[in-house]
């Protein structure tokens, strides 16, 4: 008879998500909105900036559509209008934290309608520029703590990296959701270059994340904060839009080797032939 030990050892990781205990990772409150000089009265709803960013558009008007940054999302139900004028505040139901962690600093990120121009439609092909559709009026922005002390962010909303919904699509403009959910938790490196990129390549730089303008709190002194002022300083009806805004997901830390868990095997091994 032979005696196996096997004995097993986990990694903990000890850097969760906030909202890790049931929270949501995108805004979950609409606290204000003043929808300025908005060129198109239909996409005055700020109540559609709360909560996911669009994987899938354009089913209100019978144009449905995986949202790619070739397609990107146009529903009155899900992207709202901040004309010259306007504003919108959101909030969260968690501290979104300063943290380390984060991907290249940042600790949120905005999502807008802003898309690709196609160079090679329908195949999903960007200029030499990587030349965009639908950018938005510059946007200003603030965040807060308390909803008192409001200090400056800086980033630009409604342009790059626009959205992709899911990471497994290989037509830029698929009639049918894909498989493979993108992460609107992680953002784009952006250092990441795509001029003149095909579809394809396009979500190899993505690396499994949805798009999004990428903020980092860090230079306001805050180490945390819970609410984020978007504000259009235009003169005019030029507007920017927001679909969404995501708290930011650490990157996991090997931390502490804890043994989870320690089985102890033991079984009769019967000799091939008796001698
Ligand atoms: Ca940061
Ligand atoms: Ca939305």
């Amino acid at each position: 008879m032979r005696l196996t030990l096997c004995v097993r050892l986990g990694a903990l990781a000890l850097s969760a998500p906030a909202w890790a205990g049931g929270g949501s990772p995108f805004a979950s409150a609409m606290l204000g909105y003043h929808p300025g000089l908005v060129p198109d009265p239909m996409y005055t709803n700020p109540n559609v900036a709360i909560g996911s960013p669009e994987r899938f558009t354009g089913e209100v008007f019978n144009f449905p559509g995986a949202v790619t940054p070739f397609n990107p999302a146009f529903g009155p139900d899900e992207i709202v209008s901040v004309g010259g004028g306007g504003h919108l505040i959101l909030g969260f139901d968690h501290d979104v934290v300063d943290d380390p962690n984060n991907p290249y600093g940042f600790d949120f990120l905005v999502f807008g309608n802003a898309g690709f121009i196609d160079w090679d439609w329908p195949n999903g092909r960007t200029s030499p520029t990587a030349a965009m559709f639908g950018v938005g009026a510059p946007a200003v922005v603030h965040v807060s703590y308390d909803g008192f002390d409001w200090r400056p962010v800086l980033g630009q909303v409604d342009r790059m990296f626009p959205t992709l919904g899911y990471s497994d699509l290989t037509d830029p403009y698929a009639l049918t959701p894909g498989q493979v959910l993108a992460d609107f938790t992680k953002p784009v490196n952006p250092a990441v270059s795509l001029g003149d990129a095909t579809f394809a390549s396009i979500i190899a730089a993505y690396d499994g994340s949805g798009g999004g303008a990428g903020f980092d709190i860090a230079p306001t002194g805050l180490a945390a904060i819970r609410y984020v002022r978007f504000m259009n300083p235009a003169a005019d009806a030029s507007a920017f839009e927001i679909d969404a805004l995501a708290d930011v997901s650490p990157i996991p830390t090997p931390g502490v080797l804890a043994p989870l868990a320690l089985f102890i095997t033991a079984w009769p091994r019967r000799r091939g032939r008796d001698r």
